[in-house]
């Protein structure tokens, strides 16, 4: 800034005459010197692929674990190099970053290292690890107290970089399984097609395909996955052909009288947004299987139209036999009344004969 000139007015004599004015030009200069400031903080993995910025850049998942991310923070004049606050001399920012999420959610990153690669830029470096975090947005507050070069008093103040990346190591998990009826028995669902939809925690990637079973009771062939499709990004609908017939109970599932009172379902396979595989995971007791009525039914035999016929004809059979044997019965009741009295009597068992010549002479 120019040199600064300066007036003075208005003031009196204890007579009370009032003063001329008077002005002196140059009297003093005024510069400014800022302190330096931070530009921004742009990193990279595997030697060129940028993870910043948030929403654009790679986002750090499961599959980078391992690897060494690289941050540059450029400053936009060379510094005193000084950043720690505890004033060690040529020191360095040491751990002054403090990673957030935009609600203010500290990241647990471990084994960060930086280092000053020339006045202006700091580089921050750190390995990878399963944190199992998910934030689509970290901040990070690079600690003031960095001097200038040239002016080692003229210090900055803490800033904030919004939005430097984004990060997701955190596995998509199933919430529930609903089916489609919650019993599977005879006739029911009577489509012969019962559907288990799947929801997720996350937003997934609507090409993986979640595979599911059932682990943890043997259904046979009772369910054949027909197909199964995305309704949106958190909820996948699994088809099944319950059997062979539609909505009627298969031999199969008679003879095997199958009855489940819980069946447990299992579903994997699947992966989020970000790629990461999902946590398998077991829903216990999703639906119930009984066709115990559908097997004792089936226990009854049953005729077809050929056999009733044939039993129909075998009971007029024997109606006509019982018929013509009823006038021979009345003939022989007829004679015996005619006859004298215990003639044509048979002689029943416990009855003694009388006829002496029989007996046995003592
Ligand atoms: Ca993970
Ligand atoms: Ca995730």
């Amino acid at each position: 800034m120019s040199p600064l000139d300066v007036a003075v007015n208005g003031a009196q004599d204890t007579l009370g005459q009032v003063q001329s004015p008077g002005f002196q030009a140059d009297v003093f200069e005024i510069t400014y010197i800022p302190p330096t400031h931070v530009i921004d903080m742009k990193g990279s993995i595997d030697g060129g692929i940028f993870v910043h910025p948030a929403g654009t850049g790679h986002v750090l998942t499961d599959a980078d674990i391992g690897k060494t991310v690289e941050f540059i923070i450029r400053y936009d004049i060379p510094t005193d190099y000084g950043g720690c606050a505890n004033g060690v001399v040529q020191n360095f920012l040491c751990t002054n970053l403090v990673f957030t999420n935009t609600g203010g959610t500290p990241l647990s990153l471990t084994n960060v290292t930086s280092e000053w690669l020339t006045r202006n830029r700091y580089r921050v470096t750190w390995k990878i690890a399963d944190g199992d975090e998910q934030f689509g947005s970290i901040n990070v507050i690079v600690a003031g107290g960095v001097g200038r070069k040239d002016d080692t008093n003229i210090k900055n103040t803490d800033f904030e970089l919004v939005g430097v990346f984004s990060i997701d190591t955190k596995n998509p998990t199933v919430g529930s399984v609903a089916p489609s009826a919650a019993t599977i028995r005879s006739g029911v669902p009577a489509s012969g097609v019962f559907t288990l939809t799947v929801a997720y925690s996350e937003p997934m990637d609507m090409t993986s395909t979640p595979l599911l079973s059932f682990p943890n009771q043997s259904l046979g062939a009772l369910l054949s996955p027909t197909g199964g499709s995305w309704i949106d990004s958190t909820h996948y609908a699994q088809n099944f052909a319950v059997g062979t017939v539609a909505g009627t109970v298969t031999a199969m599932q008679a003879k095997a009288a199958l009855v489940f009172p819980a069946v447990d379902v299992m579903v994997a396979g699947a992966r989020d947004a970000n790629g990461n595989l999902q946590s398998a995971g077991v829903v216990a007791g999703v639906f119930a299987v009984n066709f115990a009525g559908a097997a004792a039914a089936a226990a009854i035999p049953t005729l077809s139209t050929w056999g009733l016929l044939l039993l129909g004809t075998l009971l007029m059979g024997l109606t006509a036999i019982s018929q013509s044997a009823r006038p021979r019965a009345k003939r022989l009741r007829r004679a015996r009344a005619r006859a004298p009295s215990g003639a044509g009597r048979p002689l029943s068992r416990s009855q003694p004969s009388k006829n002496p010549s029989s007996r046995c002479s003592a």
